[in-house]
């Protein structure tokens, strides 16, 4: 069932098109019954689809409790990862449900600003949340969360700088103060201390966008929507070597072998299926012996891959596994934000190495310092970005090694 992407979601800034289809009714339900907001929640299980499936729940009652008066939303449209395209759909698409989820989320944390925060390479997006924002700013449904909470809500879209690293939500909150989006150590989490140092409630796209649609239908109908232990639908972007790549929303929990060969329509020129970098390039990879895990955040997390946002990008027999490592790795270093020494050289290092192995150009000890490096880099930085480097180096050399070895220059 297609709950984010149904065809009828497809308004655009058009608000009263998306009132008429039961748009709303989740923001009504909610405000006759704000504490009840966060206990749907957890009944629901819903978990944050941005990378890290954190229990939204206990963001939103971490926010809720912190001392105000001023609490932000900001729901994360940064969307930069290789492989990830499912939030500019739905911010170009479908606004009107993530807005209302942000609505409901401000309502629930207390909130008094809710900025959407755009990737301003996505133009369509940015004028469309423009516009859809500024429909709702003048609806009674605005003044009615104002009403509840006691304060003016002002909704604002921000740009990002559409740098990758203005996705780590600590990043996101030093571009929304105007600064350059230089991740923070954590803890302090932006829930206790956000924007300006309020709290702040840093949401995904995707995962505020169900929230009308929970509020709406219930704990036990979106529960229902999951295979096995998963819950909800997920979208997800797949990529590759497949004959149907594109956005995919299926219940929580399809299979890897399900979405490339059912929906994906198989391998491209039926090319064996070799591996599949999950979440974005930036963890464990799958092979062929995994092509029926789940497609859920435990399921991966048990094969000791990641599910991330749900990108899946396919590589058949005939791609090279260590191109597209080196292609990956490049793309970690050059967005690296130059904090964390480690990061900032040691990504380099990793994507010099592996450029020269791809070009011929590998020297003898070029595969013990990569070993090395893959292991002395993970934990090194204050984000997740030489972490990410780092897994998908030592996954794609443990699993592919006879590519890198055949990469080496003969004697
Ligand atoms: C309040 C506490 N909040 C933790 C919050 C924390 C964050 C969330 C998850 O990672 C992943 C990363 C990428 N009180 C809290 C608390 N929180 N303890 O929970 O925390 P964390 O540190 O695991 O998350 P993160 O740094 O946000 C995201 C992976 O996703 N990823 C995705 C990347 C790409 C994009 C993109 O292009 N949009 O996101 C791919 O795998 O590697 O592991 O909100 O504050 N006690």
């Amino acid at each position: 069932m297609r709950v984010l992407t149904d065809p009828a979601r497809r308004t655009g800034a058009d608000l009263a098109a998306w009132l008429a289809q039961g748009g709303g009714e989740g923001l009504g339900r909610a405000l006759a019954d704000p504490a009840g907001i966060v206990p749907l929640l957890e009944q629901a299980g819903l978990r944050g689809l941005g990378g890290a499936g954190f229990p939204t729940h206990r963001k939103w009652a971490a926010v809720a409790a912190q001392p105000g008066p001023e609490r932000w939303v900001l729901c994360n449209g940064n969307e930069d990862e290789p492989g990830t395209f499912k939030d500019r759909f739905l911010l170009a698409e479908t606004p009107h449900q993530v807005i209302e989820g942000a609505l409901i989320a401000a309502l629930a944390v207390g909130a008094s600003r809710l900025v959407l925060y755009v990737n301003p390479r996505e133009a369509e997006a940015v004028a469309t949340c423009r516009a859809a924002l500024a429909a709702w700013q003048a609806h009674p449904l605005v003044a009615a969360v104002a009403a509840a909470t006691g304060q003016a809500l002002a909704l604002r879209v921000v740009e990002s700088s559409g740098l990758y690293i203005g996705g780590e939500e600590s990043g996101a909150v030093a571009s929304v103060e105007g600064g350059f989006p230089f991740p923070r150590l954590k803890p302090p989490f932006p829930a206790e201390q956000g924007v300006h140092g309020a709290p702040t409630l840093v949401n995904n796209v995707e995962t505020l966008a169900h929230v009308p649609h929970i509020l709406r239908h219930g704990a036990g109908w979106y529960r229902g929507l999951g295979l096995g232990e998963a819950v909800g639908t997920k979208l997800y972007s797949l990529s590759g070597d497949v004959l149907r790549p594109g956005l995919h929303e299926l219940p929580m929990g399809t299979s890897l072998r399900e979405l490339v060969f059912a929906h994906g329509g198989g391998m491209l020129a039926e090319r064996p299926f070799k591996a599949v970098f999950t979440g974005g390039p930036s963890n464990t990879l799958l092979t062929a012996a995994d092509l029926d895990v789940a497609l859920d955040f435990d399921s991966l997390r048990a094969r000791g891959s990641r599910l991330g946002t749900g990108a899946m990008i396919v590589v058949g027999e005939g791609t090279s596994i260590l191109r597209k490592t080196a292609e990956y790795v490049s793309f970690f270093a050059n967005n690296s934000c130059g904090q964390c020494p480690p990061c900032k050289i040691g990504t380099h290092q990793v994507a010099r190495i592996l450029e020269r192995l791809d070009t011929g150009a590998g020297r003898p000890g070029d595969l013990a310092a990569l070993a090395n490096l893959s292991h002395m880099l993970p934990g090194s930085g204050r984000c997740g970005l030489v972490d990410g480097a780092a897994t998908v180096l030592a996954s794609s050399l443990a699993t592919f090694r006879a590519e890198y070895e055949a990469a080496l220059p003969r004697e």
